[in-house]
């Protein structure tokens, strides 16, 4: 027993991606989960574990980590044995997985979030800036992949758990998404990991609560 806690709330993609590698690494996580709803992570209990009071955020013994790049890169570097494909030693293969990461949290997953996910949440509609940074952010990824079966060659690294929690929100997306066939064929391939489901279904059924939810009050 790998004795890590992860404190998060089952739908969120950051917590999916970090739940996603402790899988691909057969790493058993406590899962402490904290009802963003509930507004749980306020709590006086979690604020003193992490005073930015976001989720992912592990605990191992006396250390505490959050933000979910960094979590992954921990619990590869604690289980992933000597090198590990998921986020190889080799320095220009570890820069590429590097790079993809911080696109993701600075381009990526904000365009993603702020176009896609936010609307559905806070009833607005995106403005058409948003939505043109959603297309360029599907294209590059679509010309990414065009050789290419996962985002940096043939092995899956944390850099594809990273980026497919943000795009598995292509379902919201009023565009055609057959403008991005190998992005398609890629997710279609993540999809098909033995632990997708389990990881992900929660933000699915927590998205069509919130448009239930949105129709019953319009
Ligand atoms: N960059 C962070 C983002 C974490 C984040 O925004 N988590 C959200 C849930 S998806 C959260 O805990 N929000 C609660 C808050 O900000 O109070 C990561 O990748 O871990």
């Amino acid at each position: 027993m790998a004795n890590i806690q992860l404190y998060l709330f089952f739908p969120s993609p950051p917590c999916r991606s970090v739940r996603m590698t402790a899988k691909a690494l057969g790493v058993p996580l406590e899962l402490k989960q904290l009802n963003h709803v509930n507004k749980e992570h306020l709590s006086p209990e979690f604020l003193k574990t992490n005073p930015d009071h976001i989720v992912p955020t592990i605990t191992d013994g006396d250390f505490t980590l959050w933000e979910s790049r960094a979590i992954m890169r921990y619990l590869v570097g604690k289980f992933g044995g000597e090198d590990n494909s998921l986020y190889p030693r080799d320095l220009q293969k570890r820069a590429e997985v590097d790079r993809l990461l911080d696109y993701d949290l600075g381009v990526f997953y904000r365009a993603i979030l702020e176009t896609l996910m936010l609307p559905v949440r806070n009833r607005n509609t995106p403005t058409k800036e948003q939505e043109e940074q959603v297309v360029k952010a599907f294209n590059r990824i679509d010309t990414l992949l065009k050789d290419k079966k996962f985002l940096t060659g043939d092995h899956i690294t944390i850099a594809d758990f990273a980026m497919v929690v943000g795009f598995g929100s292509e379902f919201l997306f009023p565009g055609d998404m057959s403008n991005y066939p190998n992005a398609m064929a890629w997710y279609k391939r993540m999809q098909e990991l033995p632990y997708y489901q389990e990881v992900n279904q929660p933000f699915f059924d927590y998205v069509e609560n919130l448009k239930k939810l949105a129709g019953q009050t319009s």
